[in-house]
């Protein structure tokens, strides 16, 4: 018999897939690597019920790599503000991805109470501006953070020693994943957490992912980055010229908008790096 469910956990060879509230542990069959096709956490997939094959993998709505899941509905991106520092240029970075690929980011800041009250301040203007662009953007303190996750698939992105796991085992206290120690001198931390899974918790389902260090722009081209920097498409009608990318161009209505302080010149800045990376 033929059943559907969803992968949840992959380790090596097992995909472990939710089936009818029951987890069946599946070989995927050999026609998969043939295909060049693999299943990826989050796929929903068609199994052999008795034999526990993977059969077939449904359509994608959407896919992450590195780590790798699929239909994702919202990234959480986890943005520490001290050990590591905040870094708008990954926070950019990371937005500008995951709005590629046509999932919904949600920004939280941790480790506020690490931090100076003028370096809280500062970080402020940052919130202030993210959600003035339409972001939903949290401090990993705040209560309301419980209400996002039902019925939807969220991935916990951001550097290794953000805080992405503790964060999740205060918003479950049932979960003990392993959190890690920063190394000091690095302002960075080694990576705690190896594999993804997804877990039911509050009501949805929460991927934990290993930090992304360096979430790449590759597969974007510059007028993919220049369209995902969402916005920057509210005035791009004022351009002189319809395909302009707000560089050298005359009369380019973002760099007017940089001037008069609407767009964030940190925004605007590392839009540039990102463009001229891909040169
Ligand atoms: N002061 C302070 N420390 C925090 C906060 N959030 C997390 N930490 C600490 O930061 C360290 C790293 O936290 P983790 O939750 O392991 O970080 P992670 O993002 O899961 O890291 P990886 O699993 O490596 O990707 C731990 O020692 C936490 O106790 C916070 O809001 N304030
Ligand atoms: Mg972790
Ligand atoms: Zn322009």
């Amino acid at each position: 018999m033929n059943k559907r469910g969803r992968i949840v956990k992959q380790l090596s060879n097992d995909y472990f897939v939710e089936v009818e509230g029951e987890t069946i542990v599946c070989k995927p069959r050999g026609k998969f690597r043939k295909l060049g096709l693999t299943p990826f956490v989050g796929d929903f997939v068609i199994i052999d019920y008795e034999n526990h094959y993977l059969l077939e993998i449904e359509k994608r709505r959407n896919e992450l790599i590195r780590p790798s899941v699929a239909n994702v509905d919202q990234v959480v991106i986890v943005t520490s503000v001290e050990i590591p520092t905040f870094s708008s240029n990954l926070l950019d970075k990371l937005l500008v991805t995951i709005e590629y690929h046509r999932i919904v980011p949600i920004i939280c800041f941790t480790k506020l109470d690490l931090v100076s009250e003028s370096e809280r301040e500062r970080i402020e203007k940052y919130k202030q501006y993210y959600r003035k662009i339409g972001y939903q953007v949290y401090d990993n303190t705040d209560a309301s953070l419980t209400e996002i996750f039902a019925n939807k698939v969220t991935v916990f992105a951001g550097q290794s020693g953000a805080g992405k796991s503790t964060l999740l085992n205060r918003l479950d206290e049932t979960l003990n994943l392993k959190t890690g120690e920063v190394s000091v001198a690095l302002g960075r931390g080694r990576h705690t957490t190896r594999y993804v899974e997804l877990i039911p918790i509050l009501g949805g389902l929460i991927a934990d992912t290993p930090g992304f260090s360096s979430l790449d722009l590759q597969e974007m081209s510059k007028e993919d980055i220049r369209d995902n920097f969402i916005e920057f498409n509210e005035y791009r009608h004022l351009c002189r010229y319809q395909d302009c990318m707000h560089r050298n161009e005359e009369d380019c209505e973002i760099k007017r908008r940089v001037q008069t302080g609407e767009i964030l010149e940190s925004r605007y800045e590392n839009y540039l790096k990102f463009i001229d990376s891909k040169n």
